[in-house]
């Protein structure tokens, strides 16, 4: 089983409020689609972020993974263009025979009072047992305590990796993989302090970590996960491992 994460910046112009970018979109589409085609990845449950869906509507209504709302218009302004996303998403792997159905977090997971999320995913296996390729999104989940808080993809691609047991996780990200000083592309990663002092804060409107949170979930679990662009996509899915590999050694 592969969780593959196309990240909210690779698919979207981050710069410019809901604005898709439609060929990055459509490679991915054309990558994945290819994969299933020729049998390499039958069980595949993809996870995207928000990308310029999502998160300015999440700052401008002061939301993020610890501060809730309990306004239902707010929940419908950030849920609704996590929803938006989601159907050009769809749209695209459909178009390419894809058989992706939706699953909308917010209906579905929660938070409780310490903030710890429960995604339930026996929908998910089935659906996978039934053939169909699931398409989850960072959303808005209900917080104990806290009316409604941002889920990031990352966090729904580490609560996957763990109850459905995956084999490998992929970030599809905006760079090559993990990137140096020097703009290299990182190989391995197994523990945070090696890559600390290079992990900046992401540069755009991000209310949800950066590389730096990404490569922190990542080393939390037990599959062997990648950091990849979108050329990767392809060779990702048909078992290579481009990229970054993160891995933790106990
Ligand atoms: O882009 C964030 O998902 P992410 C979703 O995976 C919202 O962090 C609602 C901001």
């Amino acid at each position: 089983m592969i969780v593959l994460k196309l990240g909210g910046s690779a698919i979207t112009d981050k710069e410019r409020p809901e604005t898709l970018d439609g060929d990055a979109l459509g490679r991915a589409a054309d990558a994945i689609s290819a994969a299933l085609d020729g049998g390499d990845a039958e069980d595949l449950v993809i996870v995207h972020g928000g990308g310029s869906f999502g998160h300015h509507n999440a700052s401008e209504h002061g939301v993020t993974t610890a501060a809730g709302t309990r306004d239902a218009e707010a929940v419908a302004d950030i849920h609704g263009a996590m929803k938006t996303l989601n159907q050009f998403v769809l749209q695209r792997l459909l178009e390419r025979d894809v058989n992706a159905v939706p699953v909308h977090p917010f209906s579905t997971a929660r938070r409780d009072a310490d903030g710890a999320l429960a995604l339930p995913t026996g929908q998910i296996e089935t659906m996978l047992a039934e053939g169909f390729v699931p398409v989850l999104h960072g959303d808005l989940v209900a917080h104990a305590g806290a009316g409604a808080t941002v889920v990031s993809g990352d966090e729904l691609v580490a609560a996957l990796a763990r109850d459905l047991e995956a084999d490998r996780v992929g970030l599809c990200s905006t760079v090559p993989g993990v990137l140096d000083d020097e703009d290299a592309v990182i190989d391995c990663i197994t523990s945070f302090e090696d890559v600390e002092a290079v992990l900046g804060a992401s540069d755009a409107t991000d209310v949800t970590g950066g590389m730096a949170g990404k490569v922190r979930t990542l080393l939390d679990l037990e599959a062997p996960a990648s950091i990849f662009g979108l050329e990767d996509v392809e060779p990702f899915l048909a078992g290579e491992e481009p990229g970054t590999k993160i891995e933790f050694e106990a």
